[in-house]
């Protein structure tokens, strides 16, 4: 009998271990991703750590003429990186781009958008930054999470799959907490970092797709959450209930 208890224990520890959340920090410093950005180029970094429980998007690519896909700008312009992770309480999110918060004048960094339940429809804005051709003159809240009613598009109808670009109407309904940093590790080109953390209670769903780009719409990254779907789980239930039986069999028989 203790000895079952003992098997039974074990697996579910090696379950939950193996959905632990990672740890993270809003310092602009991606190594609690499990990511060692010190030695990156350029480009053509592998910018996913291989951990379950993340999703990564990456991108970290320019070809001729600086294309970034849809558009051009090379490094300037390069999405390269989306990470998002959950535990109980937030869902995390960084992001690596050559695109600073104060925008190339007159392109503007994009607001953050959040699709909950992964169905097509942007439903809530994290703004980033307040700049509009150079000004910081954009009459909404820096790290606001706006619920929101209109999106404005990509400027360069080319673009379009870079949508949707930034909130246009929207009801602000939380302050979150983020960082948009300037790499700490080089100065040869530029790369800047993006961390913030979303309550989950704002969110209310763990379903959710995240899309970035910036005003002209050369570059974007879009990622989603891929969990376990319930009939998963309890398979995966199921199955620990049947080895502990089998397992009680067996010493019943000993
Ligand atoms: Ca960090
Ligand atoms: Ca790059
Ligand atoms: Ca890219
Ligand atoms: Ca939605």
């Amino acid at each position: 009998m203790k000895r079952e208890i003992f098997w039974a224990g074990l697996l579910l520890l090696l379950l939950v271990s193996s959905a632990r959340a990672l740890s993270i920090t809003l310092d602009g410093d991606l190594s609690d991703w499990g990511l060692d950005t010190r030695s990156f180029e350029e480009n053509d970094n592998n910018w996913d750590p291989g951990i379950a429980g993340v999703y990564v998007f990456q991108e970290d690519w320019v070809g001729d003429d600086g294309f970034v896909g849809p558009g051009y700008g090379g490094q300037n312009y390069d999405v390269e990186a989306i990470l998002l992770t959950l535990d109980e309480d937030y869902l995390y999110l960084a992001i690596s781009t050559g695109f600073p918060r104060e925008g190339r004048n007159p392109w503007d960094a994009g607001d953050i958008a959040f699709d909950v339940g992964s169905d097509g429809v942007w439903d809530y804005a994290l703004v980033l930054s307040n700049y509009v051709d150079g000004d910081n003159s954009r009459p909404v809240t820096v790290g606001g999470f706006y619920e929101v009613r209109s999106w404005a598009d990509v400027y360069f109808e080319e673009h379009r799959e870079s949508n949707p670009f930034r909130m246009e109407e929207g009801t602000l309904i939380a302050t979150i907490d983020f960082v948009y940093e300037d790499d700490p590790y080089q100065d040869d080109f530029a790369r800047y970092f993006i961390e913030a953390a979303i309550p989950l209670d704002l969110l209310g769903s763990t379903k959710i797709t995240v899309n970035w780009t910036m005003e002209c719409g050369n570059d974007y990254g879009r990622v989603r959450t891929q969990l376990p779907e319930p009939a998963s789980i309890l398979l995966v239930g199921s199955g620990v209930l049947v080895f502990a039986t089998l397992l009680r069999k067996k010493y019943k028989r000993d």
